[in-house]
């Protein structure tokens, strides 16, 4: 890991801190979504600009030289450093006043995922993962599951209109056929990160973005979970599968769902 990696590190998670202050003061109070529809249920607020705005300012005065791509106004700037961020990951809770949210932030050198911040702010927790220093959780060490039988595993569906219903029925078939517990929650980067701290077993979606997972895929590497080719399988420059699983299920599960690990 290079120092100049690691000084970005450090620099990100401030920013990030900052970010999800601010994004915080923006959530709507509980009740009726708050925002407009992109497509069907794929929600915005106006805290998803301001926040990747508030972001893409922050780290161009630190890193000018760096690239930075967000879900909202795509890759703005490029640089063999390169900063991913999801303003709001999880926006259809977001826009209800739900605490179940996030900021993303991801740093790739040379398209390879090297550091993430998950920050959800309303829960109280920050995840970190630094390529060769592994995953924490508020600081604390986080390790995928030990679990090894679907039968005793929890795995989380990610939905979205991206998603063909029979295709989504037929996983969601698999998964009940292997006998675990189905759960879904509306931010894909926060359940891959419970994957990471062993909350859950599994996670997969079928068509995600960069942006949803830039952050949390160096957390799940360090933390020992096995990850689905995502960046090879597409996910550099549009919507691909991923699947995210504890080692001590992966292989049943890889098979179940008919998604490679490799
Ligand atoms: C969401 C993802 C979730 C997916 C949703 C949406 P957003 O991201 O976190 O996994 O199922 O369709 O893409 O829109 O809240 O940033």
């Amino acid at each position: 890991m290079t120092a100049a990696i690691e000084r970005r590190f450090e620099a990100a998670r401030a920013v990030v801190d900052d970010a999800a202050r601010l994004a915080l003061s923006m959530r709507p109070p509980p009740g009726g979504p708050v925002g407009t529809q992109k497509s069907a249920q794929d929600w915005l607020t106006e805290a998803d600009g301001a926040v990747e705005a508030f972001i893409s300012r922050r780290m161009a005065a630190l890193f000018p030289d760096d690239g930075f791509q967000g879900e909202e106004e795509g890759a703005t700037r490029s640089g063999s450093l390169r900063w991913v961020v999801d303003p709001i990951d999880g926006t259809s809770n977001f826009a209800r006043g739900r605490n179940r949210w996030c900021v993303s932030l991801g740093l790739l050198e040379d398209d390879r995922p090297v550091a993430g911040i998950v920050c959800a702010p309303a829960l109280g927790e920050t995840y970190t993962g630094l390529v060769g220093k592994g995953a924490f959780l508020n600081g604390k060490p986080i390790k995928a599951s030990p679990v090894n039988d679907t039968r005793s595993a929890m795995i989380e569906m990610g939905w979205s209109n991206r998603v063909p219903k029979p295709v989504f029925m037929e996983k969601i078939g698999a998964i009940l056929d292997s006998g675990a517990m189905p759960r879904s929650g509306g931010s894909g980067a926060l359940a891959l990160t419970d994957v990471a701290c062993g909350r859950l077993d599994a996670y997969i979606e079928i068509v995600i973005n960069l942006w949803d997972v830039a952050g949390a895929l160096p957390i799940l590497a360090e933390a020992g979970a096995k990850v689905s080719p995502f960046l090879r399988d597409g996910g550099l420059t549009g919507g691909a599968t991923i699947l995210a699983v504890a080692p001590g299920i992966a292989e049943a599960l890889s098979k179940a769902v008919q998604i490679p690990l490799i």
